[in-house]
């Protein structure tokens, strides 16, 4: 009952504060559940741009507050738990990558957009798990550095005839699974597709039916004729997927596919940053154009 107040609390709130609340595919069920939109951190981040509402409540981890405070500018980006971080994009510097780039004089930057601001700023163009691919093929030459995720890069180096430069960074609950797991479950549900995320290490993509981002994994699961799914990414994800498919069966991938990060983020805070409008995450102007303009030119690459 307690938490149907808080519920009710923060929908008031956001109506009194002509603010709108965003909430990534990672969060809590309670969050999502009252949510304006859902979505992966892009999708979010262009919703902050489009939306008239004047203030941003930014469910999700700092690199994505950042984004919709890039997009959106104009905008107050509230980011109720500043401590929630991202271990992936905080495995990147500027000054690693820096270095990287003067190894590798005029080979340009791509980089995921689970990276900081300034780490955008320092970058050719950004991507995301479901253009990655896409924003590689798309630049004429034939090096990449990619940065910071090495699971993703190695995966799409796969279907890519180019020479990649790697940086080693990962995300830690992606590649807490293991193939053992995955295989002892593959016999336990020996009908189930596999499907997961291209964070995952590549033991692990090998034994996927299907690899794609969040939002990629929504429409392959409805569309899919399959009964039973084994999930491999963040638990949040299982939210959406069971509303979705009620008659269809879901099954994480491993015990361990919870973010500390996505998962800090509570009601409670979320009705403290609308009461004393804090903490907000405001990107300075000499990191937001050059990482706006590495964002837009992700966005340029057409869809095929
Ligand atoms: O970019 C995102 O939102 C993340 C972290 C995952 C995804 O695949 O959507
Ligand atoms: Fe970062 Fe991984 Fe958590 Fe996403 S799930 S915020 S990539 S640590």
């Amino acid at each position: 009952m307690y938490q149907e107040e808080l519920k009710r609390e923060v929908r008031e709130l956001l109506r009194s504060r002509n603010a709108v609340l965003l909430a990534h595919n990672y969060m809590r069920d309670e969050i999502q559940e009252i949510a304006d939109i859902t979505g992966d951190s892009l999708a979010l981040s262009q919703e902050a741009a489009a939306t008239a509402a004047e203030v941003i409540v930014f469910c999700g981890v700092h690199f994505m507050a950042e984004s919709a405070s890039i997009l959106a500018p104009e905008k107050v980006v509230l980011l109720p738990r500043l401590d929630a971080g991202c271990p992936m994009a905080d495995m990147v510097s500027v000054e690693g990558l820096r270095e990287l780039k003067g190894r590798h004089p005029g080979v340009p930057v791509v980089t995921y957009v689970n990276s900081s601001a300034a780490v955008k700023a320092e970058s050719d163009i950004c991507c995301t798990s479901a253009n990655a691919l896409r924003v590689v093929e798309s630049l004429p030459d034939d090096e990449i550095i990619f940065v910071p995720d090495r699971n993703l890069g190695r995966y799409v180096a796969r279907f890519s005839s180019k020479t990649f430069h790697f940086w080693e960074g990962f995300c830690p609950t992606h590649e807490r699974m293991t193939t053992e797991g995955i295989l002892r479950l593959k016999g336990e549900h020996p009908d189930a597709l596999f499907v997961c995320h291209p964070e995952c290490a590549p033991g692990i993509v090998e034994l996927a039916d299907h690899v794609c981002s969040t939002t990629g994994m929504y429409d392959w699961c409805r569309q899919s004729s399959a009964r039973q799914f084994i999930i491999g990414t963040e638990a949040g994800i299982l939210y959406r997927l069971r509303q979705e498919n009620p008659e269809k069966e879901f099954i994480l991938a491993s015990p361990a596919l919870f973010c500390p990060n996505m998962k800090l983020t509570s009601l409670e805070d979320i009705v403290h940053a609308l009461q004393s409008m804090s903490p907000t995450v405001k990107v300075p102007e000499e990191i937001r154009s050059p990482a706006r303009r590495a964002l837009e030119r992700m966005l340029a690459v057409p869809r095929d």
